[in-house]
């Protein structure tokens, strides 16, 4: 994997947004493959018929066996965006989820599907809302323009990751008032960086096209990954790079070297600072 750095201001949107915006992450043929591999594990999904109201029918969110299809599995690795992910959050990470979501058009008048604040990974129903951690950064990838409102990209709640408490959201809407919810403007290939501690939702899509992403999630090693990563697959691991080993999952425990993205961060001088077990006094 490349090195990228991460920029001072990419820092700062990040810190004060709890999301990025990483333009032209994708090029135009990785798009194109992507694309084509996307559509062909949706198949079972486009030959359903197409039920303009009822958006249940229209939306596919599909988990397990993605990275069967090389252009998926090379996204692990991804040069624009996953070292941008080892430096926001450490190189200490693995592959904890990923997510293949199409959404047809659907009816303005159909009622809200999918729609619920929520932030990763169910941490608060464990922690609460106060003082919780940022453990793990998604990458949503564009293969579709998303230029208008409720054309299906998820929403963001801006700064909603320092929130102390629940959204408050009053009976009978299903948007909080007192946070900026945004509906972002983004290009196929550009890459939506966000983490576990932001709020966020799944939305329509009301525009004529088929909206398609891609969200691949990464954190700390010690988390366990969501079940179909959980045992690394021995085809996938044989054709991993050290890196893409690292990511998949494919080490003993935590404990134990090889640390592929930790050489890597050290060789590019973003190793995080050791945290010793013991100090002299
Ligand atoms: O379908 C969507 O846009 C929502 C995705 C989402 O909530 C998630 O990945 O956690």
């Amino acid at each position: 994997m490349e090195f990228i750095p991460l920029a001072p201001e990419q820092r700062r949107s990040f810190d004060e947004d709890g999301f990025l915006v990483v333009r032209g992450a994708l090029d135009a043929e990785k798009i194109a493959r992507l694309v084509e591999a996307g559509d062909r594990l949706a198949a079972p999904f486009f030959a359903k018929p197409e039920l303009f109201d009822r958006p249940e029918y229209n939306h596919l969110d599909l988990r397990p066996g993605l990275l069967r299809e090389g252009p998926l599995f090379e996204l692990v690795t991804n040069d624009a965006t996953v070292p941008l992910v080892a430096q926001l959050l450490s190189p200490n990470i693995h592959l904890h989820s990923t997510a293949l979501i199409y959404k047809r058009p659907e009816s303005p008048n159909a009622p809200p599907f999918r729609r619920g604040w929520h932030r990763d990974i169910r941490i608060p129903k464990d922690l609460g809302h106060q003082a919780l951690p940022l453990v793990s950064i998604k990458i949503c990838y564009c293969l579709t323009d998303f230029h208008g409102s409720d054309c299906g990209m998820t929403l963001m709640a801006r700064g909603s990751h320092r929130r102390a408490a629940p959204l408050a959201i009053p009976r009978g809407q299903v948007d909080p008032p007192d946070v900026e919810v945004c509906d972002l403007r983004l290009n196929a290939g550009d890459a939506l960086l966000f983490e576990n501690r932001t709020f966020h939702t799944a939305a329509p899509n009301r525009s004529a096209r088929v909206s398609r992403v891609l969200i691949y999630g990464y954190a700390y090693r010690w988390m366990k990954p969501e079940v179909y990563l959980d045992v690394p697959d021995p085809q996938l691991l044989a054709k991993a790079d050290p890196i893409a080993r690292q990511l998949l999952g494919g080490y003993r425990d935590v404990d134990t070297p090889p640390w592929a993205l930790q050489d890597w961060a050290r060789r590019y001088k973003v190793d995080r600072v050791d945290v010793p077990w013991t100090v002299e006094t």
